[in-house]
């Protein structure tokens, strides 16, 4: 059985150990953390979990280290320790700390050197109280795919449904950053339309003489309720079909919606932001990019063809 050590306890971190201290209580779980009297990590002792202060002993001690934190310069310099380094040999390691391809590669690279026997690169991507329920999602890259599967699936299983990416160690981060991209496209692009739709409902209170007092007043959410979340909803999976599309180059294909006229829409929004006093920027740049594929090629293409402009 697997011995692990949870190197981290702020949200994350303390949503993993005690995933793992609930749903295995037979098997010991480890913990160590940078600050002195922190609320989370007093809960976890308190559900049984030991406390190690020193991370050179506390590594010595285990077979798995996890790592999930926030920011790792100083958790660089306290492994670096001769002690903790020489800890470090044979381990294996799993960082579900989220950063870029490149620092994926450079902790690989890092952890090789002090003789870790398996790195694995990984990101957790639910919020901390859905680590453990039925919903939650993790992805792990590195190394083989029998390597994960032998030491680090079973072990891991309780904190969430593992997706394996790949042997290249960046692929997790690659992954993670690309949903997050997405997500944060669509917050942004909500955010404008929740400026407009506060602009309309403030001038429509105070057309009904509730001038002043009247635009605090205004809610956005059953717009958002009734009409932008289910037209979400209804395009996420046109997602896939530009992907398809990029990958074949289909350029042509424009799924009934051409771009000389997705263009027009666009800039029906930005024409809005300016009339109302809305901050358009987050669209400015698509708007320009699709204004440069119908200059060389015309407005019969599709969306996908954007992409080619995306690679600088
Ligand atoms: N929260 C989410 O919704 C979410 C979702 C998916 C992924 N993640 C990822 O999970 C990771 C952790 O996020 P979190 O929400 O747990 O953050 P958090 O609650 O702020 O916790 C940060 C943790 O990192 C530790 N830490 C920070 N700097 C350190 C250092 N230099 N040396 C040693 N320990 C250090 C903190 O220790 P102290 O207690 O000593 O400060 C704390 O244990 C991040 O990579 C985040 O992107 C978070
Ligand atoms: C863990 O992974 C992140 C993201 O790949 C990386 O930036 C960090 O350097 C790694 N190591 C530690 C100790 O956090
Ligand atoms: C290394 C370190 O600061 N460990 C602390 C972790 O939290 C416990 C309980 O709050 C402290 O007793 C440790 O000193």
């Amino acid at each position: 059985m697997s011995r692990i050590l949870s190197l981290g306890i702020g949200n994350m971190g303390a949503a993993l150990a005690n995933t793992l201290l609930t749903s295995n209580p037979s098997s010991p779980l480890t913990i160590w953390n940078r600050t002195a009297d922190r609320p989370l990590v007093k809960s976890l002792t308190a559900a049984g979990a030991q406390l190690q202060t020193d991370v050179a002993t506390a590594i010595a001690g285990n077979d798995i280290i996890l790592i999930c934190v926030l920011d790792y310069d100083t958790i660089y310099s306290a492994l670096s320790s001769a002690s903790a380094s020489a800890a470090l040999a044979g381990k294996t390691v799993v960082n579900l700390t989220n950063g870029t391809p490149r620092q994926a590669a450079d902790a690989q690279a890092w952890f090789r050197e002090r003789g870790v026997a398996r790195y694995f690169d990984g990101a957790v991507m639910v919020p901390p109280q859905l680590v453990g329920t039925p919903h939650s999602f993790l992805l792990y890259s590195g190394e083989t795919e029998a390597a994960f599967t032998d030491g680090v699936a079973a072990p891991l299983a309780s904190v969430g449904k593992a997706l394996y990416t790949g042997e290249d160690v960046a692929s997790a981060a690659t992954d993670d950053l690309a949903a997050l991209a997405a997500m944060y496209g669509m917050f942004s692009g909500a955010l404008i339309g929740i400026g407009l739709l506060q602009r309309q409902l403030a001038k429509t209170a105070a057309g009904k003489g509730n001038n002043g007092s009247g635009a605090a007043k205004v809610k956005v959410t059953p717009a958002v309720e009734s009409v932008v979340v289910p037209v979400l909803t209804a395009l996420v999976p046109y997602i896939t079909l530009i992907a398809k599309n990029v990958d074949d180059e289909a350029w042509d294909d424009n799924m009934g919606n051409p771009l000389g006229m997705q263009l027009a829409g666009v800039r029906n929004i930005l024409q809005a932001c300016k009339d109302e006093g809305v901050n358009g920027g987050a669209l400015e740049m698509l708007v320009g990019l699709m204004q440069k594929v119908v200059d060389e090629r015309g407005g019969d293409g599709g969306v996908p063809e954007v992409s080619r402009l995306m690679l600088e």
